[in-house]
């Protein structure tokens, strides 16, 4: 072997290395979960890369705006976890739009397709470490003993390196929603009813009370997947439910960010708004956040696994 060969072979080395290796590129685009009993949970794979995350439009806790860089590829769920879903895993349906719980049972008979809400942080979590040992993966959350059983108000530590299923971080959130964009949404800055009702279930196709035509059948949380989705295929990333996310809710760290997990508070973060979110809530970096122990109906959330 010459030496100019050697040189090339070196180069091609680094330029791997630098560029975080070439998992991303072979990982195929879709993870389809058999969640047994004839349903699936289906992921897309994003890629890494580096966003502007925040915005200067929404509130000071969205700001300031910074590059965020998202150094490894990943699967998220392109829906939000639906009732079925949950209750495959779960063994039970909390959900307020389901048949058992609503006053008007009839209208949500068959709610299966419905995300899942009335779910609390650390139901998400439980249903993270469950999904990832029914599919022999080792899981991501863990208490103060290192058990991964989770019960309310444990101390949850999470194993980044773990092959399991989690939470997204809200920068792997809010990078997976703007796929690619630096406008308010990500369909860009169209505020209008007319627009917004392309894309998401919100006040004014969701909500009884302030709701326009064309409008939902019923009111609360509609079935997953039915608007248009992002440019990674993610639907409902907006409106729907709200989304819990792995961090803890608080100022914003102002220096340069990686791979960033969360401040500190006593909530933890939620986005995305839903369907009695009004369109001032749904702007891809706005941020709430909720008690980690309340179970919203209009809260549910969406799965995560890292791509090694
Ligand atoms: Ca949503």
């Amino acid at each position: 072997m010459n030496r100019a060969r050697i040189f090339v072979l070196i180069l091609a080395f680094f330029a791997q290395v630098l560029s975080g290796g070439t998992a991303s590129q072979a990982a195929p685009p879709r993870e389809i979960i058999d969640l047994g009993g004839g349903i699936t949970l289906e992921l897309s794979s994003i890629p890494p890369g580096i966003f502007q995350m925040g915005s200067d439009h929404c509130t000071p806790l969205e700001q300031p705006v910074r590059p965020v860089k998202i150094s490894q590829a990943f699967y998220l769920g392109i829906h939000e976890v639906t009732q079925a879903q949950y209750r495959q895993i779960m063994s039970t349906n909390p959900s307020f739009f389901a048949a058992a719980k609503n006053q008007e049972a009839s209208d949500y008979a068959n709610a299966d397709a419905h995300p899942v809400e009335q779910v609390s942080w650390f139901d998400c979590v439980r249903f993270c470490n469950l999904l990832s040992m029914n599919q022999k993966l080792t899981p991501c959350y863990m208490n103060k003993s290192r058990g991964t059983i989770i019960a309310d108000n444990d101390a949850v530590t999470c194993d980044w390196t773990a092959n399991g299923y989690r939470l997204p971080t809200e920068a792997e959130w809010e990078y997976a929603c703007r796929a690619g964009t630096t406008t308010r949404y990500y369909w860009g800055e169209a505020m209008s009813s007319r627009a917004i009702k392309q894309y998401a279930w919100y006040v004014d196709n969701a909500l009884e009370t302030a709701w326009t035509k064309p409008h939902a059948p019923r009111p609360g949380t509609q079935p997953v997947g039915t608007k248009l989705p992002n440019a990674f295929g993610l639907f409902d990333m907006t409106g729907n439910v709200w989304e819990w996310c792995w961090d803890w809710y608080g100022g914003y760290d102002t220096r340069a960010q990686l791979d960033p997990k969360g401040s500190r508070g006593f909530c933890r973060v939620a986005r995305g708004g839903s369907w009695s979110s009004f369109s001032f809530l749904l702007p891809s970096a706005y941020r709430s956040g909720t008690e980690p122990n309340c179970r919203p109906i209009d809260q549910g959330f969406r799965i995560l696994r890292a791509i090694p």
